[in-house]
């Protein structure tokens, strides 16, 4: 039968292996010269391809064509879902837990359950982000929808990611050039200076209320991943975004001071052993750092401590490529590389199993220190000269 109804469910459809399952994902209204029909504000971001009566009483309602925006999928998958877990990077930066914390509050302001996981706790200067006592190791129970913010691989999840094997359903939302490609549903813009910037949009195509929590949080991301908008990823976007989130609650100052401004001495002092040992290469254009477990004794600094080091190197005026590399256990050695301009080291990491951007990547040797450093500058100087 045709239902009399003067609206239209709008159903998406799918294919599963024979059959096509219909899923209702929203309803559509006619339009004013009742010609055609257009979604409900609430279906965000569909858009009615074609559409045409369906009669059988399995379906009320018509049968549409309907293409979704990023926006639209997501709010669909979460609508859907009953019990959703957010998960993020290990070694969490402020975008990871900017992002991650904010889309906990979307949850929350609609009420569906969840949980946020991260293999790390949150790092010091990351602490004053409202909500951060959600921040878990691990969660009980199980998921239906994994919600994964800023991931580019996998196993970059830690001792999360069997919570997120064990969801019917992921979705990660990212920015940087995809190492592996993990998610059912990908909403990824390389161009994005941060995954807060994609999540900020988001919202606003979904009609979420910005509340100061969440403006403060995707500005913490912002603020991050574009080092207080000086980076070159800064964008028109990312300074109307956060002029948006200002409007909204969102705490710059704040933002500004505990990221920026609150460093801890051993951290300092690290900082000084750092520059004072800096090595060079090709004529001043590469620098890098080594950090030792004993430097980090030495100064009482953590790890996290480390954090913007690598620019204070590229910063130097001769210098095209920073590369820091840290001794975090023996035969483990985190290394951090940045670029400037065309010259790519997210190439450089991927030889080495790791990843990220192209003017900021980094990658893990599991070697001596002598020999990390070895590996690592031959290919910063094929990289000078190849690029
Ligand atoms: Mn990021």
């Amino acid at each position: 039968m045709t239902t009399q109804a003067n609206h239209l469910e709008i159903l998406s459809v799918t294919a599963q292996g024979q059959r096509t399952v219909w899923t209702r994902i929203g309803t559509a209204f006619p339009t004013k010269d009742g010609k055609g029909y257009r979604p409900n504000p609430r279906c965000a971001g569909a858009r009615v391809v074609n559409s045409a009566r369906f009669d059988d009483d399995s379906c009320l309602g018509a049968k549409m064509s309907l293409e979704l925006s990023p926006a639209g999928v997501l709010q669909r998958e979460i609508e859907q879902a009953k019990r959703i877990v957010i998960g993020t990077h290990l070694n969490p930066d402020g975008d990871a837990l900017g992002s991650a914390l904010a889309m906990s509050h979307y949850l929350e302001g609609i009420h569906k359950e969840h949980a946020l996981v991260c293999h790390h706790p949150a790092p010091r200067n990351l602490e004053f982000l409202p909500g951060i006592e959600r921040v878990q190791q691990s969660a009980e129970g199980e998921f239906d929808l994994g919600i994964i913010l800023d991931l580019d691989a996998y196993d970059r999840l830690g001792d999360t990611a069997p919570l997120f094997d064990r969801c019917p359903r992921t979705i990660v939302i990212d920015h940087h050039v995809p190492i592996q490609k993990p998610g059912d549903v990908r909403i990824i813009d390389t161009t994005a200076a941060a995954t807060a910037l994609i999540l900020g949009r988001l919202f606003r195509e979904m009609g979420a209320e910005f509340t100061p929590a969440i403006s403060t949080c995707l500005l913490t991301g912002i603020v991050t991943d574009t080092g207080s908008f000086r980076y070159r990823n800064t964008s028109a976007e990312a300074l109307s975004l956060s002029a948006f989130l200002l409007e909204h609650g969102g705490d710059i100052n704040k933002v500004s001071e505990e990221i920026f401004q609150r460093k801890p001495l051993g951290g300092t002092r690290l900082l000084g052993h750092m520059l004072d040992t800096m090595r060079l290469a090709a004529e001043n254009r590469i620098a890098y750092g080594v950090l030792t477990q004993a430097d980090f004794a030495d100064t009482g600094a953590l790890d996290q401590d480390t954090e913007g080091f690598v620019n204070e190197m590229l910063f130097i005026d001769t210098v095209q490529i920073a590369a820091l590399l840290r001794e975090v256990s023996e035969g483990t050695i985190r290394c951090s590389i940045r670029s400037r301009n065309h010259l790519d080291v997210a190439a450089v990491a991927r030889i080495f199993g790791g990843g990220g951007h192209k003017n900021a990547a980094g990658c893990t040797f599991y070697t001596s220190v002598p020999d990390a450093e070895t590996q690592l500058v031959k290919e910063l100087q094929r990289c000078l000269a190849f690029s």
